[in-house]
């Protein structure tokens, strides 16, 4: 933690980044952060790989997240929420990494790739993190305390998830006590979605297949283009297929150009890693994904079927 803060005391301009497919936590920390170091008078750009997901466009700030390094000059790189430089995706090639590196992140699987490394796997969310690291250190106000709220809020999928602890309740009220309002930051994520998705989610929902202990959904590139969305309208999809009783584990499979992705997801400590590094691919124990190549769209459903009967 001293560590981390001496590095931010000691450079006056950073590029901060984060994973490729940014979520609430990688959005907020950035953010904040970024807020938080303006405010101590230092040059900030915040460069990812892809662009902020449409459920965040009602974030003022996420204008600052941007997707090419235009002209900037820094001292320092801060990676947030980001396990090894090869989460980043393709920006990883445009950023120097000869350059002093502070590694800010909970991921268990972290590889200590910095200069300096803030690992902390107990905490749910890198914005709890940063907001230990920053309290005491920089006065925050309510928006910095918002951006960091958001990414503990969907971390901890609105603190029901096992990472939900008696300290990340503590400190979600106490980001809470900057006045943030908590109900329209839900609002702002959850409650202003498309009627176009929601009818492909009720479509979608209408493909479900129960099994002994698992369940399949999927979504054709047909079903999209009829309600006008694309396969960013279907994140959050996936855990649909977990709310069912007695189902530990759920592959939500999505027609693309070429290729089929694959989203796995599971509770009760079941492990789909397993299964995704079955096809190459990977994540955690409970959320895990794949993609593959040059395979008949509903064949490869009957074939996941048969190896999620053997793995669940
Ligand atoms: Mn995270």
């Amino acid at each position: 933690m001293d560590k981390t803060r001496e590095f931010l005391k000691k450079y006056e301009s950073f590029l901060i980044t984060s994973h490729k497919n940014p979520d609430g936590d990688a959005i907020g920390s950035q953010i904040g952060l970024a807020l938080a170091l303006e405010k101590m008078g230092k040059d900030v750009i915040v460069v990812d790989t892809d662009p902020v997901p449409k459920r965040f466009r009602y974030f003022e700030r996420i204008d600052l997240v941007q997707n090419a390094i235009v002209d900037f000059d820094y001292q320092a790189v801060i990676v947030l929420d980001s396990s090894s430089p090869e989460r980043l995706g393709s920006i990883s090639e445009k950023i120097d990494f000869t350059k002093p590196v502070a590694n800010i992140d909970h991921h268990i699987s972290n590889k200590y790739f910095g200069t300096v490394n803030l690992v902390q796997p107990e905490r749910s969310s890198t914005c709890e993190i940063v907001y230990l690291l920053l309290k005491n250190f920089v006065e925050l106000d309510k928006e910095i305390a918002m951006y960091l709220y958001l990414g503990l809020l969907t971390d901890t999928g609105s603190f029901r998830y096992a990472n939900t602890r008696a300290e990340s309740l503590r400190h979600a009220s106490e980001l809470l006590s900057y006045g943030v309002d908590a109900s329209s930051v839900a609002e702002r994520i959850w409650f202003r979605d498309t009627p176009g998705r929601l009818k492909l989610l009720g479509s979608v929902l209408e493909t479900i297949e129960i099994f002994d202990g698992f369940s399949m959904m999927y979504v054709t590139r047909e079903m999209m283009e009829r309600y006008n969305t694309t396969e960013e309208d279907t994140e959050e999809f996936a855990s649909y297929g977990l709310t069912i009783d007695g189902v530990r584990a759920t592959a939500f499979v999505k027609e693309r150009d070429g290729e089929i992705k694959v989203s796995l997801r599971s509770k009760k400590g079941t492990d789909v890693d397993r299964i995704a590094a079955i096809y190459g691919g990977g994540g955690h124990k409970s959320a895990a994904g794949f993609t593959v190549k040059g395979k008949n769209f509903f064949s490869f459903i009957e074939e996941l079927k048969r190896v999620m009967e053997e793995n669940v």
